[in-house]
């Protein structure tokens, strides 16, 4: 039976001079290229927090959104049927993954006790779901930050017994994850961070989440749990200082603590923007560590300084952004998550379909696009001889740390004085438009 009558069928392709808005202009999931499938290649997922647990509600004001299958008495038979309609959205809308915190799936119950059994019940029946539809898992998380017991952090938390609970809600949402044959697991630090020093030690609560990410590390190798460790770096809000605050931030807390080798980061647009950074920034910082993992797929207000996880068409930022993928070698077990929500008045499920269309379609456009740019070559080549001086002679012997400041003098003082070149950046921008402008008009 099915949850979703209004949108009958899958979502068809039909070519970019379709105007049926419940159909795919760029994004076909079946066309090949290189071997294999744009779907095998975007790796989308839906993120289950936001398209299924989102209900509208802001700090003015509750839910607007009502969805059909939210109705019961009993909430763990209520999460089975939300979870039908989820899978029934994850096959109209052709995504191959799906991502979820332990609590957007499965209630809480009364007890940690009682969670974990709802936890169970919900991880089987997903498990039923993925196996009839083939839809895969991302990555799974737990939350750690909507409960008032997290509300001064979790693994950041200045009491053991908090740390405790967390520890055991982690090792859970881990072995959840395993059972569902997912491929990374997440950590995004909910509210690890603070609010004011006058009540922080933050050495300690630093060595505290080092702590913490060690054990995960340990659990993991207990259970057999392969998948890849990612944090997703994110600057503030909730708390006003996050410790992990963008991707250099959190190699160099990686580092510290020796936990580089089992992590990379999951870069989420719209906590790039917060951190004053671009989309495109934090990526290359994350691919020049070896440490690009995944992607939360959305966008900020360039007007509004909070997490507004909107669906983003902006073909020319994500354009960029597949550039660096794509020269990075592209995500691995990662893939292009909807980290992302409808607006408010945005009530209909026709919306969900509206929204996930549009991402889907940007991001292989952009990717068609960066492929273009790549196989033309034109911007590597000029990257390539900006730095031509040191792939050759003293240049060289720079990078290889073969010379030092007394026989650089030499040089400096023996050569002609050195003749500024320019770094062409009006050009370089008109180049980029020349392949994000659209042409059928
Ligand atoms: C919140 C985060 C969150 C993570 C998963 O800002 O983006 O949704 O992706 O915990
Ligand atoms: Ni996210
Ligand atoms: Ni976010």
């Amino acid at each position: 039976m099915s949850l979703i009558p209004s949108v009958p069928s899958p979502i068809p392709y039909e070519g970019p001079a379709s105007l049926n808005p419940l159909a795919f202009k760029f994004y076909d999931p079946t066309e090949m290229i290189d071997g294999r499938t744009l779907s095998e290649h975007l790796r989308f997922s839906i993120a289950y927090w936001h398209a299924f647990r989102g209900t509208g509600s802001d700090p003015f004001g509750p839910g607007t959104i009502v969805r059909p299958w939210e109705s019961g008495s009993d909430p763990v038979s209520i999460a089975k049927k939300r979870m039908d309609a989820a899978f029934e959205f994850f096959e109209k809308i052709r995504a191959p993954f799906w991502c979820f915190h332990d609590r957007d799936i499965a209630p809480e119950g009364s007890s940690l006790a009682e969670s974990n059994k709802h936890l169970d019940a919900l991880v089987a029946h997903g498990g039923e779901l993925q196996k009839a539809t083939g839809v895969k898992l991302l990555w799974g998380t737990a939350n750690l930050f909507s409960n008032p017991r997290y509300m001064c952090g979790a693994a950041t938390n200045p009491d053991a017994s908090i740390f405790a609970y967390a520890a055991a809600q982690v090792k859970k949402a881990m072995e959840a994850t395993l059972e569902l044959g997912g491929e990374n697991y997440v950590f995004w630090g909910g509210r690890e961070g603070y609010e004011t020093l006058l009540n922080t030690n933050l050495k300690r609560e630093q060595d505290h989440l080092a702590a913490f990410l060690h054990m995960a590390v340990d659990h993991a190798k207990a259970i057999g749990f392969r998948g890849q460790f990612l944090i997703e770096p994110k600057p503030k809000e909730p708390t006003k200082h996050q410790y992990d605050f963008d991707v250099a931030s959190g190699i160099a807390f990686l580092r510290t603590y020796g936990l580089e080798g089992h992590f990379k980061f999951n870069i989420e647009t719209n906590h790039a923007t917060l951190a004053g950074h671009t989309f495109q920034h934090e990526i290359e910082v994350a691919a020049a560590a070896g440490m690009l993992g995944s992607i939360d797929a959305n966008s900020g207000d360039p007007l509004l300084g909070w997490d507004t996880d909107q669906f983003n068409t902006d073909i020319r930022e994500l354009t960029l952004a597949m550039v660096s993928i794509l020269k990075a070698g592209g995500l691995g077990s990662g893939g292009l998550n909807f980290d992302a929500k409808l607006r408010r008045p945005s009530i209909d499920i026709e919306d969900l379909f509206y929204a996930h269309i549009g991402g889907m379609d940007a991001y292989a456009l952009a990717f068609k696009i960066a492929r273009k740019i790549l196989a033309d070559g034109t911007l590597d080549e000029f990257v390539r001889q900006r730095y031509a001086s040191y792939d050759t002679g003293f240049g060289q012997r720079i990078e290889a740390g073969a010379i030092g400041f007394r026989e650089l003098e030499e040089i400096a003082l023996g050569a002609p004085e050195p003749q500024p070149a320019s770094g062409r950046q009006e050009y370089l921008e008109n180049l980029i438009l020349s392949y994000t402008a659209p042409r059928h008009f």
